[in-house]
């Protein structure tokens, strides 16, 4: 195969029928890698995304171990922000966390748009993957909208989110500047991966699963459906964790893919997007191994993949993944061995 086009994962996520379930790992670069964390010591989160060779060899480590049908960028959906200028760090064992949390208009007027050159480092790693993957995809994302704001608003990470719920009934208009603001660094830096090679992107929105379906639609849907829309040229795949209920709306930003969790069985997330689009072509999916199951043994994660590889079968295109990032603690050596039970024809 020398055509990337043919690659599974692209064939899947254009609804076909590829030569073998392709199937990548959320968070599968990273810490549960040995490899990894030997790299990583003494470097900074932030300064490693910032550090081409560094962001290609760490994108590289799974996919030379496992044997993926996909490699994902390795970065964070704050680097974006911190590149245009906001004030920001991610802090080991916590995760992003913001100086100056957003509360006001003044806060909210002063987010930067984000320019090209800010994340030329983010660019240069595409180039040198794209001359290492051959015919693997890459995979480019971003943070959505609603959950970049979270962090925000929040300060860093939040169980309830509820200064941001707060701020979306208590001052719709200012949510809405808000999220204008975020939508168009998260629309450019889509843009500038794609530009630079990324053969597919992913679009966060992890926390969304925290929205009442009617809050989905009011405050977050229009946002996120305006970057899905500025990004053309590649698969566009648009994630959330817990959003069962949501599935029908997500559809409705227009992704070609929607991931589900583990909470909804693919075939039950497919009948869902479904009937909630009847006019559209029949929906293609990713996900949606429990990350805990890599800790249940070989017998119960078989049983669990080709069960999920049978209800993706009511899918048009199905691409494997988890329902979230792979778990710190989770032994590499069973990715391979899930990589391995994915690809068994069943
Ligand atoms: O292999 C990969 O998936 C690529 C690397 C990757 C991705 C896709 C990282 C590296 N971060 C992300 C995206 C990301 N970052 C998301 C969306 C995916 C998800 O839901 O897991 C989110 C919500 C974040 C925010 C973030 N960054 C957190 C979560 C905090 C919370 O609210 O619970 C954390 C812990 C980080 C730091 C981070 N990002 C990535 C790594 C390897 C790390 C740990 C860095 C360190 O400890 O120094």
């Amino acid at each position: 195969m020398n055509d990337i086009t043919e690659a599974p994962l692209l064939v899947a996520a254009r609804g076909g029928r590829p030569s073998r379930t392709p199937v990548w790992f959320m968070r599968q670069a990273g810490r549960s890698l040995p490899e990894y964390r030997k790299l990583r010591e003494g470097t900074a989160m932030l300064d490693a995304c910032m550090d081409p060779e560094m962001v290609c060899e760490i994108t590289l480590q799974p996919v030379r171990r496992h044997d993926v049908d996909g490699a994902i960028l390795f970065s964070d959906i704050v680097v974006p922000l911190k590149a245009a200028g906001v004030d920001l760090d991610i802090v080991p064992g916590t995760g992003p966390v913001v100086a100056k949390p957003i509360a006001t208009e003044s806060d909210v007027k002063a987010i930067p748009e984000l320019h090209e050159e800010q994340v030329r480092p983010v660019v240069d790693a595409i180039g040198l993957l794209n001359a290492e993957l051959g015919n693997v995809p890459l995979i480019g994302f971003a943070g959505a909208p609603f959950t970049l704001a979270s962090y925000l608003v929040e300060g860093g990470p939040s169980k309830h989110h509820e200064r941001t719920k707060a701020l979306m009934h208590g001052d719709p208009d200012l949510w809405h500047a808000l999220l204008d603001r975020l939508a168009g660094i998260t629309a450019e830096f889509l843009r500038v991966q794609v530009r630079a090679g990324v053969k597919a992107v992913q679009l966060f929105d992890s926390w969304a699963g925290a929205l009442s379906e009617r809050d989905y639609r009011e405050f977050v849907l229009p946002h996120s459906t305006r970057v899905l829309r500025s990004v053309s040229g590649v698969p566009r795949i648009h994630f959330g964790v817990g959003t069962g209920e949501l599935l029908p709306a997500m559809r409705e930003a227009g992704a070609d893919v929607v991931g589900v969790d583990w909470r909804t069985p693919l075939d039950v997330a497919v009948k869902r997007l479904e009937d909630a689009a009847p006019h559209l072509p029949k929906p293609v999916v990713q996900g949606n191994l429990d990350p805990a199951l890599l800790f249940a043994g070989l017998p119960a994660l078989g049983r669990e993949i080709d069960r999920i590889k049978r209800e993706g079968r009511a899918a048009a295109g199905h691409i494997f993944n988890l329902g979230h990032g792979v778990l710190p603690d989770t032994d590499p050596d069973v990715i391979t061995r899930a990589v391995e039970l994915v690809h068994r024809a069943a």
